[in-house]
């Protein structure tokens, strides 16, 4: 299309539990409205969408693919996402780029967790929601249950416009429910009087005129039905419920999908308005037909060949192909070398993105996943995206020496792919540890560094980011004092240690709430802070020059670098404040140096006399598994301290089971779940918080720690 109009496109992403048939139907909408010359084919290794080559080899969707297609003269954007809560992180971001969400369902599997789950993540960002029921040629679909289901836990915004006349090989064509036909086939599943009863009910709710109509003459037109849909759509009271089978040799209900996608679809106009600040930090909403550029990057990709591609959804103004293109977070960017239209693996150049496209862009360097860019620095800014913190870590080295420079900047290029994997060096051993959300997503992320960059990596044990505190308060001293040849070194510190209640988040708090004048009266507020990084205060109350002014700061630095290497067993301290009321200092042999390191050991010995205790991770865990597991699997997560919190039943006769577990406990859980079902069952785990470790465990992990000792000691 030579001239692109923002009314004129369609944003929708495709959401939902794996094995759902959403890559199947991107390749059926594809080929059908012909913006491909071939159907491809998920079990042939064909498919447009999942292109990449492990995802051949293991037929599944990896990562999100971009495809485009026209229909009714609109321009389809859609974004077929990964439906393994592993990389869940994919089909988030894809939300975030959208203004509809499509919840394909498995027919026969029925609502599966992460169905669910992207069913409320779309509408916690109001966006319009439809439900595309996929796979209803196989045998054993129950329609009126699977509806009944849907309804119960979607709600009754769940809506026909079309009704299947059959499921499995007796379904063969789509009944319209908006205009019933006279005759409608002998013994159809779903009943089309009761159902359209059930669609004017739900399109009257976004529109009080026609309300009013209804009310009055009992019926509305189906010309009326039809005009009032988008906006219903757009509100959230209507819930279009579609249907489809996408086997390769049997495309039905593609085509009305196709004009539901068309025609109630939001545009960018009617679809949900993105909220930003500006530079002067007021909010707005951001308006596409604002002629000021706004958009964000949704996604990366690192290729071999191409380079890197950044995608970018457009949300207000518009794009040229040579146009400048900066980050609002770092206020980097660069110029553009043209625009990318990207098919699947394939891109085409673009003359112009409007508001309401994702587009490609090449060599720009610095935009990251989430940064919102613009056309120059200290424009409107959207709110980074959050995504799920992941909780599997695996410490790596590269297998081939002199590697190590490689498996860095290779590690940094799938970071900057992947918002839910994270690669950090352990300050304690030194090692480098990878996270993600769980084994098989490392296992992906291994195999792509061996695909794409050529390296390999070795894991070993996982690392767990325990946490040390102090839950009660005690006195730390420390007198620094060395005497090597010429000049000496001199410091005494006297502290005390507090534990700080996690409440406390920002400096205001801190000092609001805790470092008060009223516990310390004479509190020095130039030189007293607060790390909201460890939850952390450093409150400054020396009366009468014990410690000269200028030594003060090296004693906060003093206590924190005690913070990062922790007192107990060598981890990270969180939620302690320290108070230093007290000290002596040499007129010669005083340095900042000596101050840091009697600061440091006061700390210390203040921290360790203050009921020091470890935290570990805990997480959220949610385990599906077919319903004859559930004993085992209960059974097993009580020798592992596990909280059961709740308990469902799936249609499939599958059981899901959530509730919390410390993370220590659940490392090697990928493969004792494996065992136990026969690998049947899936999991997802997620940070829930930190909690205090039991005395028993606590000691063990003490004991076997090597907490670098100071030359002091
Ligand atoms: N019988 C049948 N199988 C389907 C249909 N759609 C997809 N499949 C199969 O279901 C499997 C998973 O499909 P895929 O599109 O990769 O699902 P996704 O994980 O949701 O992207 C593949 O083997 C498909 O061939 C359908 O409508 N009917
Ligand atoms: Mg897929």
């Amino acid at each position: 299309m030579s001239s692109r109009k923002t009314e004129s496109i369609r944003t929708i992403a495709l959401v939902g539990h794996e094995v759902a048939g959403k890559t199947s139907l991107a390749d059926a909408l594809l080929y059908k409205a012909k913006a491909v010359d071939r159907r491809g084919c998920v079990d042939e290794g064909t498919s447009i969408s999942d292109f990449d080559d492990q995802e051949k080899a293991l037929k599944y969707s990896l990562d999100s693919s971009v495809l485009n297609l026209e229909h009714e003269n609109k321009c389809l954007w859609l974004i077929d996402t990964p439906g393994k809560p592993d990389f869940i992180g994919q089909a988030i971001a894809a939300l975030n780029a959208v203004e509809t969400a499509a919840i394909v369902v498995n027919a026969a599997a029925g609502l599966q967790v992460n169905t669910r789950r992207l069913f409320r993540e779309a509408g916690r960002r109001d966006l319009a929601r439809m439900v595309v029921v996929n796979r209803i040629d196989l045998d054993n679909v129950h329609l009126p249950e699977l509806l009944k289901t849907l309804r119960e836990t979607f709600g009754k915004q769940c809506v026909l416009l079309d009704a299947p006349n059959g499921t499995g090989s007796s379904f063969t064509q789509m009944i319209s429910v908006i205009t019933p036909p006279e005759n409608p086939p002998a013994d159809m599943p779903i009943d089309l009087a009761k159902e359209r009863t059930m669609l004017v009910d739900a399109v009257v709710e976004s529109d009080e005129a026609l309300m009013e109509k209804y009310l009055t003459e009992g019926d509305i037109s189906s010309e009326e039905l039809v005009a009032a849909m988008a906006r219903a759509v757009a509100t959230g009271t209507v819930i279009p419920v579609l249907f489809a089978a996408t086997k390769k040799d049997k495309d039905l209900g593609v085509t009305e999908i196709l004009d539901a996608f068309a025609r109630y679809a939001p545009s960018p106009l009617m679809g949900v308005k993105r909220k930003g600040v500006t530079d002067k930090n007021e909010e707005i909403v951001i308006n596409p037909e604002d002629p000021d550029f706004v958009g964000q990057v949704f996604k990366v990709l690192s290729d071999k060949f191409v380079g890197t591609l950044t995608f970018l959804r457009v949300f207000s103004g518009s794009l040229k192909p040579d146009q400048t293109i900066i980050s609002q977070k770092t206020g980097r960017g660069g110029k553009s070398s043209g625009l990318q239209m990207v098919q699947g693996k394939a891109v085409k150049p673009m003359q112009l993105a409007v508001a309401g496209d994702l587009v490609a862009v090449s060599k720009v360097e610095d935009l990251h996943l989430g940064d919102t860019v613009g056309t120059h620095g200290h424009g409107t800014r959207l709110p980074a995206p959050s995504f799920p913190a992941p909780m599997f870590g695996l410490a790596v080295d590269p297998k081939a020496r002199g590697d190590e420079q490689k498996i860095s900047t290779s590690l940094h290029k799938i970071v900057e792919e992947d918002p839910t994997f994270k690669v950090t060096r352990d300050p304690q051993t030194k090692e480098l540890v990878i996270t993600g959300m769980s084994q098989l997503h490392l296992e992906v992320l291994q195999k792509r560094l061996k695909s794409r960059f050529e390296l390999e990596i070795v894991a070993h044990e996982p690392k767990i980011p325990y946490r040390e505190t102090a839950l009660g308060h005690g006195e730390g001293v420390h007198k620094h004092r060395k005497q090597s040849g010429g000049r000496g070194q001199f410091a005494e510190v006297h502290l005390r240690v507090y534990h700080l209640p996690r409440e406390i988040a920002t400096a205001d708090q801190f000092f609001k709430q805790f470092a008060t004048k009223e516990r310390f009266e004479k509190i020095r507020l130039d030189h007293s802070h607060y790390d909201p990084d460890h939850n952390f205060g450093f409150i400054d109350h020396i009366v009468g020059g014990t410690i000269p002014n200028q030594f003060i700061p090296a004693c906060e630095k003093g206590c924190k670098e005690l913070l990062e290497r922790g007192a107990l067993a060598g981890y990270r301290m969180q939620d302690v404040a320290v108070e230093v009321y007290f000290g002596k200092d040499h007129a010669v042999d005083s340095s900042e140096a000596a101050f840091k390191t009697a600061a440091r050991i006061a700390f210390k010995n203040g921290f360790l006399a203050a009921k020091p205790v470890l935290l570990e991770p805990i997480v959220h865990i949610e385990i599906t598994v077919p319903s004859k597991y559930t004993g085992a699997i209960l059974g097993d997560l009580n020798t592992k301290r596990a909280r059961i919190e709740n308990q469902d039943s799936l249609p499939g006769d599958l059981t899901v089971i959530r509730g919390i577990a410390p993370l220590a406990e659940m490392t090697r859980y990928a493969a004792q779940l494996g065992s136990i079902t026969q690998g049947q069952g899936s999991y997802t785990m997620e940070l829930s918080h930190y909690d205090a470790v039991p005395g028993n465990v606590q000691q063990q992990i003490v004991s076997k720690s090597k907490v670098s000792h100071d030359e002091d000691e």
